[in-house]
């Protein structure tokens, strides 16, 4: 495979925009190499600006569940446009997507739409320790919750790969009520109710943790947070950024049937287009301005493109919700061929959510996860990407697949996975 005229324009990028890219992860720190540069993408496949075809396992981050650049979503957003851009009013189209999320997350009674995830958990955070009138909030190292002053402590995702998990220029006192547990270890969590009883506003929790890697809840671990959060008067926050849309029409509050008091969405819900959701009890939500004493506001929030996206991308999923299960099983050949080519890694997989470790540790939580050996991941991540296979750049991510990949693209997946086993041996 050539990359020349992706180096070209890394090259070139780096000059204007720190790293050449517009989110870290995209610059390929963790598995070296210069990013390729997409030119355009249909169902399942990437185009670089290289001429080089890629089967996608990334989809934009999880939004392309129904695959790239879907006729219907398109044609939503190309009719949307003609009737103006945005408006800084309200419209139905507001009202169609919130009814339609509200339809399959019953527990989100009354939502806020904003434009990205990261808005949308720093929101809820807000309106949670304004609904309780406390300062603290625990969440769990090595998940990601998008890049406020407040969440940024241990976090996953690009947070790992880059820096040290604590950025640069975040003052003392912005985290200083940010409390950390350890994902999958209650006691944990019992203990810092404990050493602040009646002080803890909120349980901010990737119900599967994606950012370090794919870490399924251990047995029992989500009943146990929404049981110690009830008892204390705290609000759960489910941030469904990822799982929302993705482990099924309900999420992983339906997947694993633990409902949260609030949730956040992202991703899926903007069919591409930037989109993100805060929302749960009314009594919660009814702290939130101008209704209430909780401000939040966005110029673009809930503009009429990226609700007509997202309003088609959840119809269409409402209609093909029996594909699901294929995207589960498709996950599950793939694991299973992972598992095979590299007995030595440890691989973990909740619903189609799935990603490699090469650790022989089991991989529980962001210490464990820790142990992987990113030099083999790199030397994998490069093997596949030359084989035409665009897997998440880093080991701290997880891999996603979309309802336009076929049996036969999975088949030939874990034929050069299988490969890879050998010759990477
Ligand atoms: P955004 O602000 O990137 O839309 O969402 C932040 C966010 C919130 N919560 C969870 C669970 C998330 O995974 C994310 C963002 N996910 C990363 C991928 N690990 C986005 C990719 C990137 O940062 O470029």
């Amino acid at each position: 495979m050539s990359y020349q005229k992706s180096e070209h324009l890394f090259e070139e990028s780096s000059k204007h925009m720190p790293g050449g890219v517009n989110s870290p992860v995209r610059a390929f720190r963790a598995v070296g190499g210069a990013p390729v540069f997409i030119k355009k993408a249909k169902g399942s496949h990437l185009y670089d600006v290289d001429g080089n075809e890629y089967l996608d396992y990334v989809n934009s981050w999880g939004p392309a569940i129904l695959g790239h650049a879907n006729d219907k979503v398109v044609e939503a957003v190309q009719n949307a446009c003609v009737d103006g851009l945005s408006f800084g009013a309200p419209t139905g189209k507001e009202l169609e997507l919130a009814e339609l999320i509200t339809k399959n997350l019953p527990s989100v009674e009354m939502l806020r739409l904003v434009s990205s995830g990261t808005e949308a958990v720093m929101s809820a955070i807000r309106v949670a320790r304004g609904y309780t009138r406390r300062d603290y909030i625990i969440k769990f190292t090595g998940c990601y919750h998008g890049h406020s002053d407040g969440l940024l402590v241990k976090a996953g995702s690009g947070a790992i790969t880059g820096s040290a998990p604590d950025s640069a220029g975040i003052p003392e006192g912005y985290t200083k009520t940010t409390l950390l547990a350890n994902y999958n270890d209650k006691e944990s969590v019992k203990s810092l109710f404990e050493a602040f009883p009646e002080q803890i506003a909120a349980v901010v929790v990737e119900p599967v943790a994606a950012n370090m890697g794919c870490v399924p809840p251990k047995d029992g671990f989500l009943e146990f947070l929404r049981e110690i959060t009830k008892e204390n008067g705290t609000v759960l926050i489910f941030d469904e950024v990822i799982t929302g849309f993705r482990m099924g029409l309900g999420g992983a509050q339906g997947y694993y049937n633990v409902i949260p008091d609030m949730t956040t969405l992202g991703k899926i819900i903007g069919g591409g287009m930037p989109m993100g959701m805060y929302g749960g009890r009314k009594e919660i939500m009814q702290q939130v301005a101008p209704m209430g004493e909780v401000y939040q506001a966005g110029t673009l929030s809930g503009n009429p493109i990226a609700t007509a996206a997202g309003i088609t991308t959840l119809k269409l999923l409402m209609e093909k919700k029996d594909k699901y299960a294929k995207l589960e099983q498709y996950a599950i050949q793939i694991t299973d061929a992972l598992k095979e080519a590299f007995p030595q890694a440890r691989v973990n997989r909740a619903g189609s959510l799935y990603s490699i470790f090469f650790t022989k540790e089991e991989v529980v939580d962001f210490e464990s996860a820790c142990t992987s050996d990113n030099e083999m991941f790199a030397k994998y991540f490069h093997y596949l990407l030359d084989h035409g296979i665009y897997v998440a750049p880093s080991q701290y991510e997880i891999q996603f697949l979309s309802m336009e990949h076929t049996d036969e693209e999975v088949a030939r997946t874990c034929q050069i996975i299988r490969q890879a086993g050998k010759d990477l041996a």
